[in-house]
């Protein structure tokens, strides 16, 4: 039922009494380029919207995204988080433990997560971070001086988590370019089953055994966050069973959605030349600016949840077991939140954005996304003066992900 995709474009589904209908197709190339003018288009229709293309509620205002968020009970996660209802349909792959759950499986991963990802690690992992930071940004800029063209995609922004983040997971140095095919199609599948989604799966598959292989305990060095996982297996927190199937979270979670902050907030700060020279101006604003970034760029542009009965919200009739999609990118943009939300200000202080979610799924590894964000705009504020785009960005256009796919710029040092 919900599987429709663009290609059926004769197939709509009927709208319910009373549902503002918006007719968009959120997953065309148009759409997911430029996707700000339908976001508003979206958020005039009113708080709870239909898309009859899916057959999908949609919420794309700040309060009605949050106030889905906050409400696990009602609005669960357990029959997936993307457009696939898994109470009718197979999950592509085995459910996360923790992302496509509900208390109180949910709860109990999601403890281990935290603990494991948590403000102490980032106080241990945080000079490896901001060591390897800097010295990615210096090597760029000897190849630079030695005459190369600098991709802030493919030679930073990806660079960077592939380095930092498998590290502290304890994969090992080889292959790691897998994660970002695994992260695609993943992305990818949360959305409906296009050419998109095909594309990014035949090419995954003949890394999914490398996946699998580094979910395993004999793959993962001692003492890492793959470790711990583990560790908390021989503990009894959870099985052993288990123990791969949250090494594989922080596998399909931690290398894509990073990738694109960064590409992003370069991206951003590149646009806005103003705001980069703030940042110069005071190395302090790397954090806030990161911020900022994914306020105005959110990676992760939408999320789903599922009703778990009739309800009610902002007074439109929701039945049981429906699709609602959330566009965390628009409420991240909704003039009813964000005074001037169009502007790229690195001075705010974006409290309350949607970018990491909200509510009981929250990211759970929002302190070390931060971390690496942060870091990575402090490195290039002390070494750059300014930063060249050399040409067009061009994009990776994913069904989820607000993603680049490349950005030649020239780094001017100090
Ligand atoms: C998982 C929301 C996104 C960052 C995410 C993707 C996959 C998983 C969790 C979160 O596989 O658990």
């Amino acid at each position: 039922m919900n599987t429709a995709s663009a290609s059926d474009s004769l197939r709509t589904f009927e709208a319910p009494a009373g549902v503002p209908v918006v007719d968009v197709d959120p997953y065309t190339d148009e759409f997911l380029t430029d996707p700000y003018d339908a976001h508003q288009r979206l958020r005039e229709a009113g708080p709870v919207v239909w898309i009859p293309a899916y057959g999908i509620y949609a919420c794309a205002r700040h309060d009605s995204v949050h106030a889905v968020f906050n409400d696990h009970a009602t609005y669960i996660s357990g029959a997936g988080v993307g457009l696939a209802n898994f109470n009718q349909e197979t999950p592509f792959r085995p459910k996360s433990l923790i992302l496509e759950a509900d208390p109180p499986s949910h709860t109990k991963a999601r403890a281990i997560l935290a603990r494991i990802l948590s403000p102490k690690t980032v106080t241990q992992i945080r000079a490896t971070f901001t060591a390897e930071a800097e010295s990615l940004v210096d090597r760029l800029l000897v190849r630079q001086a030695a005459g190369e063209t600098i991709d802030a995609v493919k030679d930073l922004s990806e660079v960077y988590p592939l380095k930092v983040f498998p590290d502290a997971v304890g994969v090992g140095e080889a292959n790691r370019e897998n994660l970002l095919l695994y992260g695609n199609m993943i992305f990818n599948a949360f959305g409906p089953r296009n050419e998109r989604l095909q594309k990014s799966a035949e090419l995954v598959q003949p890394v999914t055994a490398w996946i699998m292989a580094h979910c395993q305990r004999e793959n993962l060095l001692p003492g890492g966050f793959g470790d711990l996982i583990y560790q908390a297996a021989d503990a009894g927190e959870i099985t052993h069973a288990e123990a791969p199937m949250l090494v594989r979270s922080f596998l399909s979670a931690g290398v894509d959605t990073t990738v694109n902050g960064i590409g992003n907030a370069v991206l951003c700060l590149a646009n806005h030349p103003e705001q980069y020279a703030l940042l110069r101006a005071d190395h302090s604003l790397a954090r806030p600016a990161f911020e900022e970034a994914l306020r105005f760029e959110s990676a992760v542009q939408t999320f789903f949840r599922t009703t778990s009965k009739d309800t009610e919200l902002f007074g439109m009739q929701i039945p049981k077991d429906s699709k609602i999609v959330l566009f965390l990118a628009s409420a991240n943009r909704d003039e009813r939140q964000w005074p001037d939300p169009d502007r790229f200000d690195i001075q705010r202080r974006p409290v309350g954005h949607m970018a990491f979610g909200s509510g009981i799924h929250g990211c759970v590894g929002q302190v070390v996304a931060r971390l690496e964000g942060e870091v990575v705009l402090a490195a290039l504020a002390k070494r750059v003066s300014r930063i060249e785009l050399l040409g067009a960005p061009k994009r990776r256009l994913n069904n989820t992900l607000r993603a680049l796919a490349s950005m030649p710029v020239r780094l001017i040092p100090v």
